[in-house]
């Protein structure tokens, strides 16, 4: 597989999330409440230094590395309270590896699908959130995110076509000036210990971002069949109502898969609280040797 490609995952497509272009999984309880705990009680003892603040005040820090001006990674060794207790690494590359493994040509190949080599924290205060972006090419096209604390809904944006009738758009930064749809193109309700997979042209040619707010309202779609493919269609999905809550609810693709299909089909809100994501990726490019490498200026491409 080339660093670009992106993976096929055919052990997951269960828990593909319907109506998105292709593609992201949702995955529920992929860690226990006790280890939630854990992580969290370690992502908190993170040193000061360690902590980066950016926009309106979220926190990130990176382990395994930090990234170079030139996207190359420059290595450190994972802490013990990612890669031995709980071993949360390899056991989200060991279930990617699973899930390609299914599709026989890729069992047999050696390479890990995602082969995690750094994790972002990210660390979100009540009403804070993450403007639409994107990964960006110096990574494998595949994310692996982990959430604690409190739900949220993520949203996926798309690009505006330079000759589309001019929509409502979100002024743009750092994305070569392409114009961003204002209206995502959908939502996905990311509850606390779920890991949430993104990959293929969501990766590669859409962006995610969550909205600063301190409070969510989130429908589930009619039928999992009719999950609308653009906002203002899950907008018309919605039912004629005077009930405010149900005409501003975010219509959450993955609702049977958070296993909400079960619940009368109503508009649920919740109060953000603090919530931490550990987003596992893989860079392309690796300083070979570390800190000497750095002297040396040795490059490996994994
Ligand atoms: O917090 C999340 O779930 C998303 C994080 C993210 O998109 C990023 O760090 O690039």
């Amino acid at each position: 597989m080339a660093a670009s490609d992106p993976p096929s995952l055919p052990g997951l497509d269960a828990s593909r999330v319907p109506g998105l272009p292709p593609a992201c999984y949702y995955i529920p309880d992929f860690i226990t409440p006790d280890e939630e705990t854990y992580l969290l009680r370690k992502v908190g003892e993170t040193p000061q230094p360690k902590w980066k603040t950016v926009g309106s005040g979220r926190r990130l820090s990176y382990w395994g590395g930090t990234m170079s001006k030139n996207s190359v990674l420059l290595p450190e060794a994972m802490p013990d309270w990612l890669s031995s207790f709980p071993d949360i690494v390899e056991r989200v590359d060991a279930f990617l590896d699973a899930a390609a493994a299914a599709d026989t040509d890729k069992g047999k190949s050696k390479e890990r699908v995602l082969g995690i080599n750094q994790v972002l924290v990210n660390e979100y205060q009540r009403g804070q959130g993450i403007s639409p972006h994107e990964d960006g090419p110096a990574f494998r096209p595949l994310v692996a995110t982990l959430s604690l604390g409190s739900p949220t809904i993520l949203d996926i944006h798309h690009y505006v076509s330079p000759t589309a009738p001019s929509p409502p758009m979100i002024p743009t930064e750092g994305n070569e000036g392409r114009a961003i749809a204002a209206v995502p193109l959908g939502h996905v309700l990311l509850m606390p210990r779920s890991l949430f997979i993104l990959t293929g042209s969501l990766y590669s040619s859409h962006l995610h971002g969550i909205a600063a707010r301190e409070r969510d309202s989130f429908i589930a779609p009619e039928r999992e069949s009719e999950v609308p493919a653009t906002a203002q269609a899950a907008e018309d999905a919605l039912p004629r109502s005077t009930n405010k809550a149900k005409a501003e609810a975010n219509v959450v693709a993955n609702a049977s898969l958070a296993g909400l299909d079960t619940l009368p089909r109503d508009a649920f809100a919740y109060e953000r609280r603090a919530r931490t994501s550990l987003t596992f990726r893989h860079a392309n490019k690796v300083l070979k040797g570390g800190a000497f490498g750095l002297a040396t200026g040795g490059l490996r491409r994994t």
